[in-house]
């Protein structure tokens, strides 16, 4: 008999993506498709259309409907063996919305399989626009909830993260203000995640717990819709939601229009979709407390498995973790990442990645004291909007220049100082750190990561996860529907992630840092209080 597969689709930002697993977690098929490339129609720019202000975002949600087409057709193809597959999950950006009009849940269950989807769903939206989570045009809609919950930290207690810009939440809000026709014409609102599940399943799909989380709408500790945060934003909105389900949860069985057109068998079962950070987490098997990721891209992302949730009103987000219902991941964001290791290289290390790291090997622990701060753009993590470099000597004085060696190392630990402070306060006391992205080949980095946290640097072998999280994500909703009961994600799965570990920490140069947070956290207060 054939293994049975486990398919995970990854609608991201930029394009369309499916990862083909066996149920010994084997890759058997990958495949991708960009959006401005393969979908010149649309016209979009990093899938993404921007609006005149700069501020307004959105993508146009007949793309994501064409792109499931195309995706499968290819699949079908390369002759993917569809019929295979037991269980389909998936991953969208998060807070996308898409809105659907009274009536669509007809349009879905009457789909012909002769048609491709994307001439049959024309009529479903209220607005072709969804706005995604680039969007960062409801400052006021931020500001009234706000003032409506409590306060930013009172909104971050209930819902996981204060009020943010991108969050659904204040994208329906000011949808409900500016367009309430649109609002009105909509019986269903769907994140980017739940939508491509709709699709998939034929009609409504719910939301899951984990990308729920991203809305400013979720009580994150009932896992049900806060009234008073639905109260703030629009009318009779509970409705236009519809359920929230744990984000292992079997939704249904796929819609026999992909039966029939592409060949899948008709017990597939769905699994809900969930949001990209959270499938990145499964991706990365993080799935215990304990367990961190750092992913060192063109921005830094920290995010890891909670017990229990310290949401803040100055960092990071809490979402209900995708793996284990009752627990909670936390995620913080940092927009200068990559970037500013790559001026340092270029200002004091020839450009040269060598150079970089020779300098940063050969120069002490704790640079002598010296502290840097880089903000080459506007800063998420610590909120600073002043642009430069700020640097302090070993009392605390501000110095124009560090020397070359002085001044990669200052990048290097300030980065990683940066990531304990703020992951331990919104709760990571990691056990180890998983280690992804462009910057983690460099073994200096790793080395200031481990002695800075204390703990071992393991590689993930794959760094894009969010579509391969996708694929256990499948694997354990369907393991969990079969036996009818929840099976943890790591017995699923099959134990432990075989991991590679890059670095031990050195006692010494870790019981240096420790000393070092003190004074980085006060300097760090300071730049803050400057700002206000
Ligand atoms: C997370 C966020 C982004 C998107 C990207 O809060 O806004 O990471 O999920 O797809």
């Amino acid at each position: 008999m054939e293994r049975p597969l486990f398919l995970g689709l990854d609608s991201s930002t930029q394009g369309l993506k499916c990862t083909l697993i066996d149920d010994q977690l084997q890759i058997v098929y990958e495949r991708a498709l960009n959006f401005d490339r393969d979908l010149p129609q649309f016209g979009t720019t990093g899938g993404a259309h921007i609006g005149e202000d700069g501020l307004t975002v959105t993508s146009p949600a007949p793309m994501w409907v064409a792109a499931l087409d195309l995706l499968l057709e290819q699949m079908q193809a390369d002759g993917a063996p569809l019929d295979a597959i037991c269980a389909i999950s998936g991953s969208g950006q998060q807070h996308g919305s898409v809105w659907l009009k009274d009536g669509s849940e007809d349009i879905l269950a009457n789909l012909d399989a002769q048609k491709p989807l994307g001439s049959q769903l024309a009529g479903m939206f209220a607005t072709e626009d969804s706005p995604i989570w680039m969007d960062s045009s409801t400052k006021e809609q931020c500001r009234a909830r706000e003032d409506a919950l409590g306060g930013a930290q009172a909104t971050a207690a209930l819902t996981g993260s204060r009020a943010y810009e991108r969050f659904t939440g204040n994208q329906i809000a000011k949808m409900y203000a500016q367009q309430p026709e649109v609002y009105d014409a909509t019986e269903r609102i769907c994140l980017v995640s739940s939508f491509m599940a709709t699709l998939l399943k034929g009609a409504y799909a719910p939301i899951d717990a984990s990308d729920g989380s991203g809305m400013n709408l979720m009580d994150i500790r009932t896992r049900t819709w806060a009234p008073q945060a639905l109260a703030c934003t629009a009318p009779d909105l509970a409705s236009k939601l519809g359920k929230i389900v744990a984000s292992h949860a079997d939704i249904g069985t796929l819609h026999p229009y992909f039966v029939s057109r592409y060949g899948f068998s008709p017990r597939t079962r769905l699994v809900a979709w969930s949001g990209d950070n959270p499938n990145s987490l499964a991706g990365l098997r993080l799935q215990e407390a304990g367990d961190i990721a750092i992913s060192m891209g063109t921005s830094y992302t920290v995010f890891g498995f909670l017990r229990e949730a310290q949401p803040s009103a100055t960092e990071g987000h809490i979402f209900v973790n995708p793996v284990d219902p009752d627990a909670f991941m936390a995620m913080v964001c940092y927009k200068n990442g990559a970037l500013v290791r790559d001026r340092i290289r270029d200002a004091s290390a020839d450009g040269s990645w060598d150079t970089f790291s020779a300098l940063v090997a050969d120069s002490p622990v704790g640079n002598d004291g010296q502290i840097g701060f880089y903000f080459f753009d506007a800063e998420i993590t610590p909120p600073i909007h002043q642009t430069g470099a700020r640097r302090f000597d070993a009392n605390d004085k501000p110095v124009g220049a560090f020397a070359p060696a002085a001044e990669c190392r200052a990048v290097v630990e300030g980065q990683c100082l940066s990531m304990r402070l703020h992951g331990a306060n919104i709760g990571f006391s990691p056990k180890r750190i998983l280690a992804t992205g462009g910057a983690s080949v460099d073994r200096e980095m790793l080395r200031v990561l481990s002695n800075v946290f204390g703990v071992p640097v393991f590689i993930a072998a794959k760094s894009d996860s969010a579509s391969l999280g996708a694929s256990y994500r499948a694997l354990h909703g369907w393991r969990c529907w079969q036996e009818d009961r929840f099976v943890s994600f790591g017995e699923s799965l099959g134990g432990e992630p075989p991991l590679t570990c890059a670095m031990e920490p050195d006692a010494a140069a870790h019981a240096c840092y420790t000393d070092m947070m003190e004074r980085y956290a006060n300097l760090e207060s300071k730049l803050i209080e400057e700002e206000a």
